[in-house]
């Protein structure tokens, strides 16, 4: 990483200021051949000066630079930061010049990358900047902050040291087994062993629920048969005229969005056109994406007409529903009932008065546990990426336990072991692919 690397860190478009950064050994002294003010070569660190950043005798803006020497930076590395005018022209023509006198474009997420690779934040610290940067709820935010501080890695941490204890037990045992003072590790004392350890892994992805749940918010499908006020519904939820509603049966065609917050948790509603039976082309379309809805959501509201009686339609629906977590609402509960109905999460209520919005609300925060989030203990792993890779290392584990059982000799359950062992490495990026390097920071914001 010899180059020296630049960006426009701040938001494109017209601010009070802009913020150019560049990373790297010639960082300072690129930006010491353009800027009018202070020898920036001879400053202390982090300190900050005033002048002008001056192109072949001609001014370019008036900016304050900011100069971190290596190693207590951002990337460990050299870094200055000029402040320009905000607005698109002067930050772009500075850039211009940084590029013509020496530093190349960052690519997106190079200097977080750098940080990594320089060893100052692991694999999950610098996804967590990622999130921190794109979080819009303050519970996200409050995560992300944790596992940049390394909160996650360090549970992360806790399992690997127990398991390569384990491991190192086991490969005594084989190299020195005249070592006596060490444990021997059998068939009888290594099952409580891997259970601990899978109790460890189980316990981690029990509390991803919450950090996914957190990071990604909950996929609510609005669904029903037509005219029994589902795209009613979401404007009621969203307290925003967003359907188009009307007494025709068939309205909604397309897929309506919309978010609100409850407890810190984004629910993300989904408005779906009416399910029934149709020969109408762009109505049966909009069916096809209902059903579709309803497979890829967190949880259903299956919408009914208080004031119609339960219909096959109505019965078909509840088939799709088959292992989805759902509430039935009873909407039109303003009109006479004829509908009769039982089950569990059952909620009535009206789009007019809006009798039944806290009910629904309430039976949300109570099927997902929402009350139960302790905003001060936000240390869970929430990325797809780490549940995944501890979901490996716990089946992992699982075949060790299963093969403890058969006749095959320990050493060779060791092999799964420290595959567990491995892939948790991934996680922090003890042991990473360069190929995962690329993916995981291309989704980084610009200069950052
Ligand atoms: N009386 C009464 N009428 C309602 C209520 N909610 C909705 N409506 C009316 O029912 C009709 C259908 O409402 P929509 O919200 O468009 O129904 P929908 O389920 O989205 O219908 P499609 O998009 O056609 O599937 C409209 O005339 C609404 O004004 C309610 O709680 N009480
Ligand atoms: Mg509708």
């Amino acid at each position: 990483m010899s180059d020296t690397i630049c960006a426009i860190a701040t938001a494109r478009g017209v601010g009070a200021i802009s913020i150019i950064r560049l990373s790297g050994p010639e960082a300072i002294s690129i930006v010491a051949k353009l800027f009018d003010g202070k020898d920036l070569t001879k400053v202390k660190s982090h300190t900050i000066h005033y002048g002008h950043i001056i192109n072949k005798n001609e001014i370019i803006d008036e900016v304050l630079v900011s100069v971190m020497k290596s190693p207590k930076t951002y990337t460990t590395e050299d870094i200055v930061e000029i402040n320009t005018h905000g607005g698109i022209a002067p930050t772009k023509k500075v850039l211009e010049i940084l590029l013509e006198n020496g530093a190349r474009l960052a690519e997106p997420g190079e200097f977080t990358k750098r940080a990594f690779l320089n060893g100052r934040i692991d694999l999950t610290e610098s996804e967590a900047v990622e999130n921190l940067i794109n979080s819009e709820t303050d519970l996200e935010r409050k995560l992300a902050l944790n596992t940049i501080n390394g909160k996650v890695s360090d549970k992360i941490k806790k399992v690997r040291d127990i398991i390569i204890d384990l491991i190192a037990n086991i490969e005594v045992n084989i190299d020195f087994p005249e070592y006596e003072d060490a444990l021997v590790i059998t068939k009888n004392n290594l099952p409580p062993k891997l259970e601990i350890i899978k109790k460890e892994l189980e316990t981690l992805l029990e509390e991803s629920k919450v950090g996914e749940i957190i990071t990604q918010g909950i996929k609510v499908a609005i669904v029903g048969k037509p005219n029994v006020g589902k795209s009613s519904l979401l404007n009621s939820l969203l307290k925003e005229n967003k359907a188009i509603v009307t007494d025709i049966a068939g309205t909604t065609r397309d897929l309506v969005e919309g978010e609100i917050e409850l407890k810190g948790i984004r629910l993300k509603f989904i408005d779906t056109a009416g399910i029934r039976k149709t020969n109408d082309v762009v109505e049966k379309i909009g069916v096809d994406k209902s059903l579709e809805a309803i497979k890829t959501a967190d949880l259903v509201i299956h919408v009914l007409n208080n004031n119609e009686e339960f219909s096959k339609e109505d019965q078909e629906i509840i088939k799709n529903l088959k292992g989805k977590t759902y509430i039935t609402y009873v909407n039109k509960n303003d009109l006479p009932t004829k509908l009769e109905i039982t089950g569990n999460n059952l909620v009535y209520g009206n789009t007019l008065t809006l009798d039944g919005i806290d009910l629904l609300k309430a039976k949300i925060i109570e099927l997902f546990n929402l009350d139960s989030i302790n905003t001060s203990n936000l240390e869970m792993v929430s990325s797809l990426r780490v549940i995944n890779l501890i979901k490996e290392a716990l089946n992992a584990i699982n075949n060790a336990l299963a093969n403890v059982t058969k006749d095959i000799p320990v050493d060779m359950l060791a092999i799964d072991i420290k595959q567990a062992w491995e892939l948790l490495g991934e996680i922090t990026g003890e042991t990473y692919q360069d190929e995962l390097l690329d993916t995981l920071f291309s989704k980084f914001c610009l200069g950052k």
